[in-house]
């Protein structure tokens, strides 16, 4: 039995048919060319952070459903034509889950009760061929980019990672704002920093990456979309805190649920912030320009993405 009143939040964040009953973006819909002229007044020192973490045997999976990319070498020093056979090329194949490190969740990863954002029906645009609504390609086109705000929940707590319980509140959000010194505002997309992503990329422990972890309470999805933020992103596996049991509150995943089901708002994971919160440290600026398009998979659930924040 849901509580009652996660039902009553939901209900409150909704966003279905606010942008049309077609519409399949979201959130994304808060970036217009205002808050993209905007994002590209962020750029100033020509500072650029990578902010993916690699694709390829060695990443962030433990094993199981999902499982690190495999690259097989499908073409080496082939001759482009035989007249030519010092001229070569060679090609490569990748197998690997969307889900396999740093990603975007398409607005139809996760929902509950039977309907998506917007109402779709999920009997009717879920299949074992994918997302025929709410798939990745429509945030793919025209992309994702905006300006970016970087909340280093860490620092603000002055820890190197905040504790795997932490549960990170709309007060701690505010209150981390304020001490760096930054108002979110319509269209931004919010990075949230609990150096969590350190389980994986300094202890190289991936079934604890995977585990329990610190992140955002469900009740920050009032806070994102009291702010309109176009997208939330943050350098755990799930955005939000997960238990031991994998469970943010009662209702499984239910800052996921909140955001792409019901607000429309998309989930960034696994986004390594930890260079990026060191230069916003040195020079006092957490807001920049941040490009960080999915791939077009067509009827895709989530996309790997290379983020990138030019400062
Ligand atoms: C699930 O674990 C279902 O989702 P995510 O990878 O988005 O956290």
């Amino acid at each position: 039995m849901r509580p009652h009143n996660f039902d009553h939040l939901a209900e409150k964040l909704r966003n279905w048919g606010r942008w049309g009953p077609e519409d399949q973006r979201g959130t994304l819909n808060h970036i217009g060319p205002e808050v993209l002229r905007d994002a590209a007044a962020e750029v100033r020192s020509g500072k650029l952070f990578n902010l993916g973490l690699n694709f390829d045997k060695d990443g962030p999976q433990p094993g199981g459903g999902r499982f690190n990319p495999k690259v097989y070498v499908t073409d080496l020093f082939t001759p482009l034509n035989p007249a030519f056979p010092g001229v070569v090329y060679s090609d490569d194949v990748v197998h690997m889950p969307l889900q396999a490190a740093t990603q975007w969740d398409a607005l139809g990863h996760v929902h509950y009760d039977g309907k998506l954002y917007n109402g779709c029906n999920a009997r009717e645009c879920l299949t074992e061929k994918g997302a025929a609504k709410m798939g990745i390609e429509h945030l793919a086109t025209p992309g994702i980019m905006s300006r970016g705000v970087l909340i280093d929940m860490a620092r603000f707590r002055k820890v190197e990672r905040l504790p795997s319980d932490y549960a990170i509140s709309v007060d701690d959000l505010d209150a981390a704002c304020a001490a760096q010194g930054v108002t979110v505002r319509k269209g931004d997309i919010v990075l949230i920093r609990t150096g969590h992503i350190q389980v994986f990329t300094v202890d190289q422990n991936r079934t604890g990456f995977m585990g329990m972890q610190p992140g955002v309470s469900h009740h920050c999805a009032e806070w994102v979309h009291e702010h309109s933020l176009a997208a939330v992103c943050a350098d755990n596996m799930a955005v939000e805190v997960l238990n031991a049991e994998g469970l943010g509150s009662e209702v499984p995943l239910a800052f996921h649920m909140l955001c792409l089901r019901d607000m429309g708002c998309p989930l960034g994971e696994m986004f390594n912030l930890d260079a990026l919160a060191a230069d916003c440290a040195l020079d006092g600026r957490y807001t920049f320009m941040l490009a960080a398009p999915p791939l077009a998979v067509t009827r895709g659930f989530g996309s790997p993405v290379n983020p990138l924040a030019l400062k």
